[in-house]
């Protein structure tokens, strides 16, 4: 186990007072320690490329190293900017990646974890990225040397922290802003969705608590009409999956978004109104919030996406705020014929405990069967 002050003291001490990243739940703790104490500047990014291109212009602006920290999973948006900017035969710019390990051998985890968990070690070796592996509070000798490394041969090195490693000192948890707007429950309107459709539709559905929400409410409610994809990696790609689909197939295919999601690869949306197949169903449950990695803001409350995707191009949106207006919107959006969206304002459920999606090549062929 390590403090995250510890921690933050061993970067400190090496004048690393910038983060930015995208919140992971294995380090959830650091989140809240640098949105609570708020020391040292901190912007969540929208994908871990982002992150480093942001890492990388406080670099150029400050002549000092960045935090840029991430899931594991996102070490792939990440490495284009990092191989063919940052890394050493190209602009040479030092930073430290602190990477959560998602999936390290010998732990217990999805299997999407565990694939990318194994190869982690191997894809730093890969970008010549010099790492050290954090577990306990000794180790942050190494992670000091290292930052002395990052900053004397200007290059990256990287730091992996397994979960439930980094603790606070004194518990805190994060202020999220009371916004009355953001009111439905994401149960019910998935609920309401399942009983609502068609029985052939397909449901492809996002990254994180959504999936498996909606798994957990079709078990349990033992609805049956439409199948599921469950899109347990992959952030910000479901939309992407949906239009291929929708390509292909006339049947309904329905895209049950996330905001953090969304974000993470927006340009989509632009993709989606330029096919115009009316029977894509594009859903955003919008919570403001990171909310399956700890519940970390997004920001998405700032935006209008009614001006938003009509200026990409779709025809129709539709919006959620209550529970009670969920059944009267759901069938009018359904049965539009047009490209549109519908966004629900939901709750955000912190630490929601929720069952997860295990045989997925089971789940893959009763999809597509
Ligand atoms: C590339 C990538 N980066 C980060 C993560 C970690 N992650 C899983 S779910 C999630 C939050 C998704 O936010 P949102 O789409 O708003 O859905 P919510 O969690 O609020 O239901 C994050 C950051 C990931 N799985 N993949």
């Amino acid at each position: 186990m390590v403090f995250v002050e510890n921690f933050l003291a061993t970067l400190k001490r090496n004048k690393i007072n910038f983060f930015t990243g995208v919140p992971d739940s294995v380090l959830k703790n650091l989140s809240v320690s640098l949105e609570v104490n708020n020391n040292s500047e901190h912007q969540i990014a929208v994908n871990e490329g982002s992150a480093i291109g942001i890492g990388i212009g406080h670099y150029l602006a400050t002549k000092k190293l960045p935090c840029v920290y991430m899931q594991n999973s996102g070490l792939g948006n990440a490495i284009n900017p990092i191989i063919s900017i940052a890394d050493k035969k190209i602009y040479s710019i030092p930073m430290l990646l602190l990477i959560g390990w998602r999936g390290a051998p010998n732990s217990k985890d999805e299997p999407q974890h565990m694939v990318k968990g194994k190869i982690t070690p191997n894809l730093l070796k890969l970008l010549n990225i010099d790492f050290c592996k954090v577990k306990k509070t000794e180790d942050l000798k190494k992670l000091d040397i290292l930052i002395k490394k990052a900053t004397k041969e200007k290059k990256i090195v990287a730091c992996l922290i397994e979960n439930k490693i980094l603790k606070n000192k004194k518990k805190l948890s994060l202020k999220q802003k009371k916004i009355k707007k953001f009111s439905a429950s994401r149960e019910i309107f998935l609920n309401k969705l399942l009983k609502l459709i068609k029985k052939d539709v397909k449901i492809i559905s996002t990254t994180g608590h959504t999936s498996r929400e909606l798994m957990k409410v079709r078990e349990e409610k033992k609805l049956k009409k439409g199948k599921d994809f469950y899109m347990v990696g992959g952030m910000g790609h479901s939309l992407s999956v949906a239009i291929g689909m929708s390509i292909k197939l006339k049947k309904q295919i329905i895209c049950v978004d996330g905001d953090g999601s969304l974000l993470m690869h927006l340009g989509s949306m632009f993709t989606n109104s330029l096919i115009k197949k009316g029977n894509l169903k594009h859903i955003l449950l919008n919570n403001n919030s990171h909310e399956s990695v700890g519940g970390q803001e997004t920001g998405a409350s700032k935006i209008n996406f009614e001006l938003l995707s009509r200026s990409l191009g779709y025809d129709n949106y539709y919006s959620i705020t209550k529970n009670k207006e969920i059944e009267k919107v759901l069938k009018k959006f359904l049965k539009n014929k047009k490209t549109s969206l519908l966004e629900v304002y939901t709750k955000s459920e912190i630490g929601k405990k929720l069952p997860r999606p295990k045989n997925l090549i089971k789940i893959k062929h009763n999809f597509i069967k």
